[in-house]
């Protein structure tokens, strides 16, 4: 499978269309959209989860990998989009959450009632260590009925799986089958490079991120879950998000002779703006940074493959970022494509990118739906912090500025009914049908890429 020569474009299907008008974007609409995405020239769409989930971070948190949440449809739903995308030469890419479970899912409902075979699928412990969570606050939570620790990256609903246990790895390899059996071409794994963890301890340099981040066991790890599942086809491609990793890593990761991953994100050209490294700030971005960056991953991945993108639904966007929408918006989109998407790398490309969507500017906590953002708000707020510079910092930053709803017409063309989140109002100028009509707009350059 030649992934180099290919363009993913991923979707957040909670607010991508709705097709049912209850406010959520779900299946169907993604459906009714594929000849707009055939047109793009896209050949992969990545769908964030829409598994069953309690939506603490919208999908995020799997409690059931076999089934799709009602929100977003049926299994009947999901069979008639894998045939028309496929219909189309257009390949669907799940994204799967294998770092953690939601604290719905039954396995771990099972190891709250005490079943050792299913606490051993997660990581309970009698003390705690100092560890941050990067949602906020300690990394574990204490379960009264058991007397014990469980350990969560995330959300404290989102409940860290062992990978050092052999029947963990056999249930994930079994849902990837799942999947690969049912026609999904292409996987995107979840903060993979967090998977392997055999050291608790203390950390009294940081928050915890050197005993989890590019662990010990990862790359047999990857080989495993490759060998046992996606290795046997020749048309499924994989990308690994790689949190906080670096270049070493990520060459070993995507060397084609590791049999691991095709390619890799990484983020460290999205941190150019983060004073003193803490994302919860706000600082003109660092563009000498960014090229040296950009330069160092260019030249830096020689034995692997980069994953190419401004912009996901954890990033702000990126037109408000680092361009200037009020003066140069269609410049400004167009700059950025070239920057991107003229190195060495497969394109990803975020919805609504295409047409130059911009950050949402919320000014009041209510407007957002985040878990991070909200988290953040309050410990920010806690850490005596003005309302006036916390709105600032969450208009610069908050993961919501990706997720505001896909803007299809100048009346927004989403939803007939209130979005879940909403609706920018700058969608009466920056929207697709606006940018259908004028070919000249940023919309059209995917498609000569
Ligand atoms: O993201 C992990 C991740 O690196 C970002 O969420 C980042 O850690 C966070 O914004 C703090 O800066 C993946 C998914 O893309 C994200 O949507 C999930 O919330 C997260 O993992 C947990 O599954
Ligand atoms: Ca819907």
């Amino acid at each position: 499978m030649n992934f180099k020569d290919k363009i993913v474009y991923e979707i957040y299907p909670k607010s991508f269309k709705d097709s049912n008008n209850d406010g959520i974007g779900d299946l169907k609409g993604i459906t009714s959209k594929l000849d707009y995405l055939k047109l793009l020239g896209i050949n992969y769409i990545w769908i964030t989860p829409f598994f069953v989930s309690p939506q603490n971070d919208n999908g995020y948190d799997v409690a059931d990998y076999y089934h799709i949440d009602p929100i977003y449809g049926t299994m009947d739903d999901l069979d008639e989009l894998i045939k028309e995308s496929d219909n189309r030469n257009i390949g669907l890419m799940f994204d799967m959450v294998f770092n953690h479970t939601s604290t719905s899912h039954s396995w771990f409902q099972r190891a709250l009632k005490g079943e050792q075979k299913y606490k051993d699928y997660y990581f309970f412990r009698k003390e705690p260590t100092n560890w941050q969570s990067k949602f906020g606050g300690s990394a574990w939570e204490y379960v009264e009925e058991l007397n014990e620790y469980y350990l969560h990256l995330f959300d404290k609903t989102q409940a860290d799986l062992n990978w050092e246990n052999p029947n963990v790895r056999a249930e994930l390899i079994k849902i990837l089958n799942f999947w690969i059996d049912k026609g999904i071409k292409g996987f995107r794994f979840d903060v993979i490079n967090l998977i392997s963890k055999d050291a608790f301890e203390d950390d009294d340099i940081g928050v915890g991120k050197r005993f989890y981040t590019d662990g010990r066991k990862i790359n047999q790890y990857l080989r495993g879950i490759n060998q046992q599942s996606f290795e046997k086809y020749d048309d499924i491609i994989t990308v690994g998000e790689m949190s906080s990793t670096t270049i070493e890593n990520c060459n070993i990761y995507t060397n084609p002779d590791n049999h691991e991953l095709n390619m890799t994100f990484n983020f460290h050209h999205l941190k150019v703006d983060y004073q003193n490294k803490e994302k919860w700030t706000t600082m003109p971005f660092d563009f000498r940074e960014l090229k040296d960056i950009f330069n160092k991953w260019q030249l830096g991945m020689n034995d692997g493959w980069n994953a190419l993108f401004w912009n996901c639904h954890d990033q702000p966007r990126s037109i408000s970022r680092f361009g200037n929408v009020t003066k140069y918006h269609d410049e400004s989109a167009k700059m950025l494509a070239t920057a991107m998407h003229m190195q060495r790398g497969t394109p990803y490309i975020y919805q609504g990118e295409e047409i130059g969507m911009t950050n949402n500017y919320f000014t009041d906590i209510k407007q957002y739906r985040d878990v991070e953002s909200i988290n953040y708000y309050h410990i920010l707020k806690n850490q005596g912090m003005s309302e006036n510079k916390i709105h600032e910092i969450l208009q610069a930053k908050s993961r919501d500025n990706a997720r505001s709803p896909m803007q299809w017409n100048k009346n927004g063309g989403f939803s007939d009914n209130t979005p879940w989140i909403q609706m920018n109002s700058n969608c009466k100028n920056i929207n697709v049908e606006n940018n259908l009509n004028n070919p000249t707009l940023s919309s059209i350059i995917i498609k000569n890429l």
